[in-house]
């Protein structure tokens, strides 16, 4: 076979985040030139500072940008980019983009247009992979798909059966029929739901597996002839179709099985003359029996976990095939090592039906100096997450001699993740991570609906101990002590020591006693009694008293000496609230009222949030003003109108967070506002 070599001296990267990031790492440590490309929501993601040259595709939805084809050829032109990596998502298995590359002489990092289009079509994909040998669901995919044949298709496979929409995917369109009775009715409904969601009510008929893993064989192939496997992945643990943690190897898989399934996948591979990374995606049942699902024609999302055990760099593979060159190694001196985990970090909220966050990461860090650990993202402290894309912020991925070590490593990798100003699924991750189920290994697709309470925050195994009970004072002092110091550095920073608020911080403080604070935490809300003595907090709690002394550190460390006792945490603050890293978790507590330190401030005071994302484009007052009730402070433009915001009372503004010009998001802590103390 002859195979012209080609040599990729700019690759354009179509797609965004974490990927798009990743592969330009890889890209740049092979000496290629790369071009990202941005939607206008991106012009200042880290995939474009990552790259040496950046184009702007359009607007930001992403049918606008990062799905127009056209865009991205005109942008490889105008940068001469000789290659396109299209990433996962969005075009990955888009035959267009694929067919544009080869008519713009565009080298398209993926498999040719056939074998895309033939794993496109369910149906298709059976045929081919029946007629090379590789296991299927018992089943029917027939091109007739008059009722009679499909009932006596049923039938014969026998209860319960599962009817699959031909032109679905992702487990979208799918119908379990329990018994023959109820046959007629489910294969009517199936198509009215097949030709509403895909135009096109052809059905699939498979024997119903109940509890299924989900195990995918990483294959790789060149244009000499050559075909591996890298091993496989279970990812069974998924949520809504959604892979939540993915490892390699599959925990417990039998030899035999795994080699049967390895060899059945490069067989997949062959039957479509298969170029570059594939993954085979197989379910299995509880004896070890595997069936083909389908193909995906892409470099996945949880590429890393093979990348882990082999130590191969599987985008560098990708690159070296689409040149024409030959696999970087035979299947003989392909070996894996060990055992990995990732998963994947969303900006959702587990305690809301696993709704989308969009806003600010207002903190951000991933641990560091940890062995076996690798954290793949797209985004930095103070980035957004976007209406527009995928939530992802990142995929943490832990590496170890086996198991355990790889759990361990997980469960204390996701223990040092802060992430703060968007609700998000770590706690949740890390409840996974730390299940007996999951540590035995072996779980199926059943998993979380198995184990749905457990995994709820507030379930079992949280909380109890004496430095978790002494969080919201910790939290409480953290918030006191930012708050003074933060009085004391902008009282110097004005030249004015004895600035009026400067004093009435103190003297308030000083003044009485007894203070109160009301901490909310989730739905409980917690009032707390305090007084400071000597630099210290003293904390009420019942009967007894617990002494809080804090001091920060650079990157919002705080040490903090509990009844003397030190501890080391963190801090991140935003608008109103305060979450506190420790022991592997985030205590979260908003302030109810800001400084509501019994009769001194009034019911306005605290901080005034911005109603809605714009810019600033005016501010009215500086710092220590005293304005009435009423008063405009500052005009925020959102949607192409103005919007004052005024003073909620009569009162000082005791401190500016922002200026004309800034950015805000929506709940942005606009300023600190300190309602007069009446005489
Ligand atoms: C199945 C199945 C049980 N029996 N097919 C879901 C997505 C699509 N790719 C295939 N899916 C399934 N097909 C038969 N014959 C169970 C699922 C399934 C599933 C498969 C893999 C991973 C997670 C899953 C979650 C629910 C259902």
């Amino acid at each position: 076979m002859m195979t012209e070599m080609r040599t990729i001296r700019t690759l354009l990267i179509a797609n965004r985040g974490e990927i798009a990031c990743r592969i330009i790492r890889t890209a740049r440590s092979l000496g290629i030139r790369t071009v990202a490309v941005y939607s206008e929501a991106d012009a200042a993601a880290l995939h474009v500072a990552a790259a040496d040259t950046a184009c702007p595709i359009g607007p930001a939805p992403a049918a606008d940008s990062y799905l127009r084809i056209d865009r991205l050829i005109e942008a490889a032109k105008a940068t001469g980019a000789d290659a396109i990596h299209p990433g996962y998502g969005f075009l990955s298995e888009n035959p267009e983009l694929a067919r544009a590359c080869a008519e713009a002489d565009i080298l398209f990092i993926g498999p040719d247009v056939p074998a895309i289009e033939a794993m496109g079509s369910k149906a298709a994909a059976k045929d081919i992979m029946a007629k090379a040998g590789v296991p299927l669901v018992p089943g029917y995919h027939g091109a007739d798909q008059g009722a009679d044949t499909l009932e006596k298709a049923a039938e014969n496979i026998g209860f319960p059966v599962l009817l699959k929409a031909s032109a679905g995917g992702g487990g979208k369109g799918m119908r379990v029929v329990e018994r023959a009775e109820d046959l007629a009715d489910g294969i009517a409904g199936a198509k009215r739901e097949a030709a509403a969601a895909f135009g096109d009510d052809r059905l699939l008929i498979e024997k119903y597996l109940t509890r299924p893993r989900h195990v995918e064989v990483q294959v790789f192939a060149d244009r000499h002839g050559n075909a591996v496997h890298l091993f496989e992945r279970d990812c069974s643990v998924q949520r809504r179709h959604q892979k939540v943690v993915e490892e390699a190897p599959a925990p417990g898989l039998d030899e035999i099985v795994r080699t049967s399934m390895a060899k059945a996948a490069i067989d997949a591979a062959k039957a479509i003359d298969y170029v570059g990374a594939g993954t085979v995606e197989f379910i299995m049942d509880e004896d070890g029996a595997f069936y083909f699902m389908e193909m995906n024609t892409r470099l996945q999302v949880e590429h890393p976990v093979t990348e882990a055990i082999t130590g191969e760099d599987l985008v560098a593979w990708q690159i070296r095939v689409a040149e024409g060159g030959t696999l970087p190694l035979t299947q003989d001196r392909i070996s894996a090592s060990g055992h990995a985990l990732e998963v994947r970090i969303y900006a959702e909220d587990p305690e809301r039906e696993f709704l989308p966050q969009t806003g600010r990461l207002s903190r951000l860090a991933f641990p560091e100096d940890m062995d076996g650990v690798r954290v793949d993202t797209g985004v930095i402290e103070g980035d957004s997450v976007s209406v527009h894309y995928d939530p992802m912020i990142a995929k943490l991925i832990t590496h170890g001699r086996d198991r355990a070590e790889a759990l361990r490593r997980m469960s204390r990798a996701l223990g040092e993740v802060r992430i703060a100003g968007l609700a998000n699924n770590v706690p949740y991750l890390k409840r996974i991570v730390e299940h007996q189920a999951f540590i035995a290994g072996g779980v199926d697709t059943r998993f979380i609906e198995t184990y749905r309470e457990d995994l709820a925050a507030g379930g079992a195994g949280e909380g109890g101990t004496w430095e978790s009970d002494s969080m919201p004072a910790l939290a409480a002092a953290a918030l006191l002590e930012a708050e003074r110091l933060d009085v004391v550095r902008q009282a110097r920073l004005g030249g004015d020591p004895y600035s009026p608020w400067a004093m009435a911080y103190g003297w308030r403080l000083n003044d009485s006693p007894q203070h109160r604070l009301t901490l909310l935490h989730g739905a409980d809300e917690l009032v707390l009694l305090y007084r400071l003595e000597a630099g210290t907090y003293v904390f009420e709690q019942g009967e007894k008293q617990v002494r809080i002394g804090v001091s920060f550190h650079a990157n919002g460390r705080l040490e903090a000496r509990l009844d003397g006792i030190s501890i080391h945490a963190e801090a991140a603050f935003e608008d109103d609230a305060i979450t506190v890293f420790y022991g592997g978790t985030a205590h979260r507590y908003v302030l109810k009222t800001a400084l509501a330190s019994g009769a001194d401030a009034g019911e306005n005071s605290g901080h005034v949030a911005a109603p809605m994302p714009g810019k600033l484009i005016a501010v009215h007052v500086a710092e220590g003003a005293e304005v009435a009730k009423g008063d405009p402070l500052m005009v925020l433009e959102a949607m192409k109108m103005e919007h004052v915001i005024r003073a909620p009372d009569d009162g000082v503004v005791a401190a500016l967070h922002y200026g004309p010009g800034d950015q805000v998001e929506e709940g942005a802590d606009l300023l600190l506002f300190e309602t007069r103390i009446a005489d």
